[in-house]
């Protein structure tokens, strides 16, 4: 292996902590004001992708300036290398698993943040924070997720990612069925505009960055949070004019220095409002680089593979912070911190209250001030969408056996078209990643003791937020926002808690006990939420055992629709009551019609009778077994997913 730059800086940064913290005795005067917090968020920006990182192509001359009026970090992870789960964890101060935010929310996503999460917004508006969000959300697109829920006074952006928009590759409206609606531009909770062809994607940094200076100029004189996240360098990349052929390597290059643009006019505005000094301005990426895009993607420089992964290239992003007076010049730091360590950290610089309920952050004000010694990260561990890949403590990285997208030995694509990927085995390993930060060469065997360490240090993470590879649940793992039906969580009835039996179990991805058909609780939108019966492919049938007649008026099965996610209502629905278990009466059948629709629903099927002595009771489910004729995965096993059998009626009086 040759020795990377990165080695190097990683050396010069030891050099420069220890030089810093020698004349660096705490002199600073606290502050008189409060401290603003500006948190620039961009979007699939590779670690080498800021001049003073490495980047080849494009220069970003505000950029390294922030990086030496500040401190740049070497060893800086988002959470995960995905939108969603990064953008959880930079707001909650969480791992992803923890507040069940995983991956990429679609548009028909019926989950978001939990209102009940806490975000940096809402531990400091007690304190009288302005709070504004700009840009891309990606926590939940209904107004029970948007930002206006999560502590922010105000939004202007974009709910999800920018290329989840009924627009083929090369900018060309799709003119059929398209898996995406139009891709709205959003301002408080309203729809104002939708981003319908390349040129609007053109004026998103710019019109951003307006209202992030508009903002700042508004709420210069009280302490205020701008989370300002970029929806570039995502694909579909667009570009102002004025920077349209600004850089030598292309539109990629050019984008980003219409983001360094961006962080100039931040800046700028600081300055003139006269508040850069009480200021804490943070600059990261929420994942690494999506490398099938060719020319169109980052670079992560010496790290292997890239967004999308749990090997460096996806989590390990470059991390800038400055804040005048207490974050020493062009200081360089080369411990261990993550996105989820700002909102611990902001907690302890503003004097904001932590969340009540557990956080995986932890406070790095220690790093940000040099304090010799300093570890307040010891571990990092490597999610992705729940599944435990790897653990870190220190300079050592075990990963375990997981299959991974890979970018390696294949042909990108090129000009805003992707290449395919690569899926392979990545086989367990311990990696020393102050000597091989690329990843390269498995160094267990010599070190068994550590591997024993680190192996025990995936134990505690799962066992706390479990893991998808092993199975396992965690003990600690909380709830998402869960898009509401319209309707009552509840239902009281006649058989609940009946005697349940039947013809097969939910299927093992959806691992509920058939005991929810009767328990009364109604399932939510989201067909995860565990509330709900699942089968795949096959017809199902439920017979209750009341324990005593009644006299039954109304038998319902309540039946969920998310065609998108091959859920389907059942075709046909059948009752019937017996009163003695061998002689059964059939009552009316409920069919539906498989049409073509988008909406989210829980249909209530139900079949009435003049009163009639039952002791049981059973519900059968006609599955299509095969996905109709216009649904996308035509001739693929459609699922049904059911929940309560409702029983209406009334004791039999003796
Ligand atoms: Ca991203
Ligand atoms: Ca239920």
């Amino acid at each position: 292996m040759t020795p990377s730059r990165r080695e190097f800086l990683h050396r010069s940064g030891k050099a420069t902590l220890a030089l810093a913290a020698s004349r660096w005795t705490g002199a600073c005067t606290p502050a008189t004001r409060p401290t603003n917090v500006v948190l620039i968020f961009t979007d699939d920006q590779g670690y080498e992708d800021v001049g003073i990182y490495g980047a080849k192509g494009f220069r970003t001359p505000h950029l390294d300036r922030l990086a030496s009026e500040g401190m740049h970090f070497t060893d800086f992870y988002a959470s995960e290398g995905v939108c969603s789960a990064s953008r959880a964890s930079l707001l909650t101060g969480c791992y992803a698993s923890r507040v069940s935010i995983l991956g990429a929310l679609s548009p028909d996503a019926q989950v978001g943040l939990h209102p009940g999460e806490v975000t940096i917004a809402e531990i400091l508006k007690p304190l009288g924070y302005a709070t504004a969000a700009v840009g891309k959300w990606h926590l939940g697109h209904g107004s029970e997720f948007l930002p206006l829920r999560h502590g922010f006074d105000e939004y202007f952006g974009l709910p999800y990612s920018n290329d989840m928009w009924p627009v083929d590759y090369d900018g060309i409206s799709i003119s059929g069925v398209s898996q995406y609606p139009p891709l709205p531009l959003i301002e408080g909770n309203e729809v104002v505009e939708t981003v319908d062809e390349l040129t609007d994607q053109d004026r998103l940094t710019t019109r951003y960055t307006e209202r992030a200076v508009q903002f700042i100029d508004r709420s210069a004189n009280g302490p205020f949070f701008l989370y300002l996240a970029h929806s570039m360098p995502h694909v579909p990349l667009g570009v102002s004019p004025r920077f349209k052929g600004s850089s030598e390597q292309g539109l990629y290059g050019d984008v980003i220095q219409e983001i360094d643009w961006s962080v100039g006019q931040v800046l700028e505005a600081l300055d003139r409002n006269g508040i850069a000094e009480n200021t804490l301005v943070i600059f990261t990426s929420d994942n690494g680089p999506w490398l099938n895009y060719g020319n169109h993607a980052g670079s992560t420089g010496p790290l292997r593979e890239g967004k999308g992964t749990a090997l460096e290239g996806g989590p390990r992003v470059p991390a800038i912070m400055r804040w005048p007076g207490r974050i020493e010049a062009e200081s360089i730091c080369d411990g261990l911190a993550s996105t989820i360590d700002i909102l611990p950290t902001v907690a302890a610089i503003t004097g904001a209250s932590l969340p009540e309920q557990p956080i995986d952050g932890v406070n790095i004000l220690s790093l940000l001030e040099l304090q010799s010694g300093a570890v307040p990260r010891t571990q990092f561990w490597f999610y992705y969408t729940g599944e435990l890949r790897a653990v870190r403590e220190g300079r050592w990285k075990r990963v375990f056996e997981h299959r991974t997208r890979s970018y390696v030995g294949v042909e990108p694509g090129a000009d805003g078209h992707p290449g395919p990927y690569e899926f392979i085995t990545v086989p367990e390993a311990l990696y020393d990643l102050d000597l091989d930060i690329g990843e390269t060469v498995d160094v267990a065997k010599q070190h068994l003791d550590i591997v024993n360490r680190l192996d025990e240090i995936g134990e505690v993470a799962r066992s706390t937020l479990g893991d998808r590879l092993t199975g396992r649940i965690g003990s600690e793992v909380r709830p998402p926002g869960r898009r509401s039906l319209g309707r009552s969580d509840s239902v009281d009835h006649l058989a609940a808690r009946a005697v349940v039996m039947t013809s097969t179990p939910s299927h093992p991805s959806y691992p509920v006990d058939t005991g929810v058909l009767v328990d009364g609780l109604l399932g939510s939108a989201d067909f995860r939420d565990g509330r709900w019966v699942a089968v795949q492919g096959v017809d199902f049938q439920a017979t209750l055992d009341l324990e005593a007649s009644v006299e039954v008026t109304r038998v319902s099965l309540d039946c969920l629709q998310v065609q998108s996610a091959w859920i389907m209502l059942p075709h046909l629905v059948e009752f019937s009551v017996s009163d003695d278990g061998s002689n059964w009466m059939n009552l009316e059948s409920v069919s539906t019609s498989a049409e073509p629709d988008p909406s989210v629903i829980a249909r209530r099927l139900s079949s009435s009778i003049a009163g009639v002595a039952a002791r049981y009771v059973r519900v059968t489910a006609r599955n299509h077994s095969q996905l109709p004729d216009w649904h996308v995965g035509v001739g693929g096993e459609a699922w049904i997913f059911i929940d309560e059998i409702i029983i209406e009626g009334r004791p039999l009086t003796a």
